[in-house]
């Protein structure tokens, strides 16, 4: 391109677009921060983001006459991905078979531990059904610890999964020390050179002391790997507030959305992410069945969230 017609080209390009600033940006900002909150993202969360969003676009040159809100999906969705995005995805099908492969080198194999937390009725006792049915089908060996001594019923549940998915159970007696069901499952898993245990646990509300100080005994003496915590995306601010709690008390490493399939929101997810600085989101809960447990992918849920 010649010199002149390159001149020519930044004229017209300059004439018919404008540099978008803060003050004409501000509506469809605004405009996009109520979108987000009115899809269970929280109020701090959606400002955060307003926030970026619009050091992002200041200075960026719009057509003129042209619709901002429109440029606004542009500019937000890679925020938003970048927010929920894991800094390393974990992927733990892999992980095990990694784990298998480490320990057949060693004399003293030991299971992969997962302990999983949360309140009463986010889906904790199913969300673990569904990982065993998930893990086994990969040709790993599971063991579940029902260490849910406290609620009445709630190993006869873990009981009648772990028959249908056809996977080992060890139990205690209900009103028994949790921790130690959970070190007898760990004990047994060594013995039968088992790949993972999966340790359930009673609802818990992170803000209770003595409650959660039961917990800490479970997660000291289990030693898990990975401390997931399950919510339900229907709790909303809820959920985000339960995961910065339990994640002040006992560091997570994990978080499972449970009843997506439910939640014709899902923004919490965001905000969950957000509040615990980036735990990483595992799996989505995506129905009753046990095959309704799916992988995360971040930009497939933002490209749903901003339809
Ligand atoms: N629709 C739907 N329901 C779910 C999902 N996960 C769990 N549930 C239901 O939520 C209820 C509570 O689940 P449960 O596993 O007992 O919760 P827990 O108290 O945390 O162990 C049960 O009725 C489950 O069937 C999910 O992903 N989708
Ligand atoms: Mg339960």
């Amino acid at each position: 391109m010649s010199v002149l017609r390159k001149g020519v080209t930044d004229f017209l390009e300059k004439i018919s677009t404008y540099e978008i600033s803060e003050k004409n940006i501000k509506k469809a900002i605004r405009e996009f921060e109520l979108l987000l909150i009115s899809n269970d993202v929280s109020l701090n969360v959606a400002k955060e983001i307003s926030k970026k969003l619009t050091v992002k676009m200041l200075g960026k040159r719009a057509k003129r006459f042209s619709d901002l809100s429109k440029m606004i999906p542009l500019f937000a969705k890679p925020i938003l991905i970048d927010i929920i995005s894991p800094d390393k995805p974990v992927d733990l099908v892999e992980q095990l078979k990694n784990h298998r492969k480490v320990s057949a080198q060693t004399t003293t194999k030991r299971p992969l531990v997962f302990l999983f937390l949360g309140i009463n009725g986010t889906g904790k006792t199913t969300t673990i059904a569904k990982m065993s049915y998930l893990l086994k089908k990969e040709g790993f060996q599971i063991i579940l610890a029902a260490s849910d001594t406290f609620r009445s019923g709630a190993q006869e549940q873990l009981k009648i999964h772990a028959e249908r998915i056809g996977v080992k159970i060890i139990t205690g007696k209900y009103g028994s020390d949790s921790a130690a069901v959970a070190y007898d499952a760990i004990a047994h898993a060594k013995a039968k050179y088992a790949d993972a245990v999966l340790i359930d646990t009673s609802g818990r509300m992170a803000i209770n002391k003595d409650l959660m100080q039961e917990m800490k005994k479970i997660h000291r003496v289990s030693n898990p790997d990975y401390t997931i915590l399950v919510v339900d995306a229907l709790a909303g601010n809820d959920a985000t507030e339960q995961a910065k709690d339990f994640h002040k008390e006992i560091p997570l490493n994990g978080i499972i959305l449970a009843k997506m399939d439910a939640d014709a929101r899902g923004g919490a997810l965001i905000s969950v992410t957000y509040a615990t600085g980036g735990v990483p989101i595992l799996f989505l809960g995506t129905g009753q069945e046990y095959k309704s447990l799916e992988p995360f992918h971040p930009k497939k849920y933002v490209d749903k969230l901003m339809m």
